[in-house]
């Protein structure tokens, strides 16, 4: 009998192979059970009526779902129980969750239900984490990192139960779920350079609202490129990977309803834009923002900035970027 090699094996050889420490294998191992959870509770959603909104507003200004929450509490719990975590920055919760804050080696920055316009309807939505870890040669001030300070950042696609990881100077790995729900088959990800299977990805509802010039860009290339939009940061960018091309979510500068303007962008930094940007980067892609600068180069001022997005194959970011550095 053969069995493929589960994600905890791969981790473990990994750690091996760069002398270091244990400490990673059990933040994981963290991650990945609260990701099974929230997996189980989406896909029994709909029977058991958490497809729901709460009736309140969360510190984005978004109406709270009732998946929001227990996603939300599902991953609190299991980055508490590790032990390894000093603090989490979540989308769900305004300040930065202190957890271990002595003892914890790990900083976690996370969205754990991405993709809220999907809920309700049980349609694809994504687990984005990234993973800073603290300075152990020094004094810890206990900064927001930058996405080029990450050692790893991660995405689970719910419910398909496809889960991707890039680990720093180590590339991009897809795995699979199988039968008894192990992650398993590391297949390594690297984005397609023959150009006949990219694809853009945006929401074309809002693309009178983008500049000028990032209008005249996808008027151009869209003749060359198919077009695919889930309106899940995760699934969205999953095909992207796979297919090659470009998501963006540029800024929306000038909306007919200035209530939709958004000159800085949606998506968030940190739990976000910077999380695809960093496995982009290990897969070959790159990521920059609205003025061309890249995304994993940012600086966080606080948690929950926002930034526009334009992260795919490497020759599309450099052509957009050009544009946008005017
Ligand atoms: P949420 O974290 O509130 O879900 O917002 C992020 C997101 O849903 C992304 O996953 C997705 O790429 C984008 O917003 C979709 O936005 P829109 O519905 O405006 O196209």
């Amino acid at each position: 009998m053969r069995f493929e090699q589960t994600f905890m094996n791969f981790i473990l050889q990994h750690q091996e192979r760069h002398n270091r420490t244990y400490h990673f294998l059990i933040l994981m191992d963290a991650i990945i059970s609260a990701a099974k959870r929230i997996q189980h509770y989406y896909l029994t959603g709909a029977l058991k009526g958490n497809l729901g909104l709460v009736g309140s507003v969360n510190v984005q200004g978004e109406e709270v779902m009732r998946m929001d929450q227990i996603a939300q509490e599902i991953t609190i719990h299991y980055l508490g129980s590790c032990g390894r975590v000093i603090h989490a920055v979540s989308e769900e919760t305004k300040e930065i969750i202190p957890i271990n804050t002595e003892g914890g080696r790990y900083f976690v920055y996370f969205d754990s239900l991405d993709g809220s316009s999907n809920v309700s309807h049980g349609l694809p939505v994504g687990f984005l984490f990234g993973i800073a870890k603290r300075n152990l040669d020094g004094p810890e001030d206990g900064h927001l990192r930058a996405g080029k300070d990450y050692r790893a950042a991660g995405m689970f696609v719910i419910p398909t139960g496809t889960f991707t990881l890039a680990l720093l100077d180590s590339g991009t790995w897809r795995f699979h779920i199988d039968e008894i729900m192990n992650f398993v088959k590391p297949i390594q990800v690297m984005l397609p350079e023959d150009t006949r299977s990219w694809e853009l990805s945006f929401n074309e509802a809002n693309r009178r609202a983008f500049a000028e010039r990032v209008q005249a860009w996808i008027a151009e290339k869209e003749r060359k490129y198919a077009f695919r939009y889930l309106g899940a940061l995760a699934g969205d960018f999953h095909r992207i990977l796979s297919n090659g091309g470009l998501f963006m979510y540029p800024a929306i500068v000038n909306h007919p309803n200035p209530e939709k303007s958004r000159p800085k962008g949606k998506l968030r930094l940190m739990y976000e834009a910077a999380v695809v940007a960093f496995i982009c980067r290990e897969a070959g892609g790159d990521a920059v923002d609205e003025a061309g600068t890249p995304i994993l180069e940012i600086q966080p001022e606080e948690p929950h900035q926002r930034t526009a997005l334009y992260v795919g194959s490497k020759p599309l970011v450099d052509d957009i970027a050009q544009i946008l550095r005017g």
